[in-house]
């Protein structure tokens, strides 16, 4: 009973913890393509904060603490942005 205690109360904390999406983006290759990435994820209520490395072909996003952004999302913004999405990495 008490390890099954514990193992909600962690699970619990993890899913409270906000998440980072990490990006690969093909097609950006300047600072109006990294400007207008970052305006079409500002517009997205789950989006804390978003970080565009024109040299590593990043988006990284900081999503809100409870909230998610799924993959199917993150791909229709950068694609309805102009760019293609070559994978999608997820940490907390
Ligand atoms: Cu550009």
């Amino acid at each position: 009973m008490r390890t099954m205690l514990i193992a909600a109360f962690s699970l619990i904390a993890v899913s409270a913890q906000a998440e980072t999406i990490v990006a690969n983006v093909n097609g950006m290759v300047c600072a109006m393509c990294v400007t207008g990435i970052e305006k079409s994820f500002r517009k997205q209520a789950a989006v804390d904060a978003v970080k565009v490395d024109l040299a590593t072909k990043k988006v990284t996003v900081q999503v809100k603490s409870g909230q998610s952004m799924d993959d199917a999302l993150v791909t229709k913004t950068i694609v309805n942005a102009g760019y293609a999405v070559t994978g999608i990495v997820r940490s907390r």
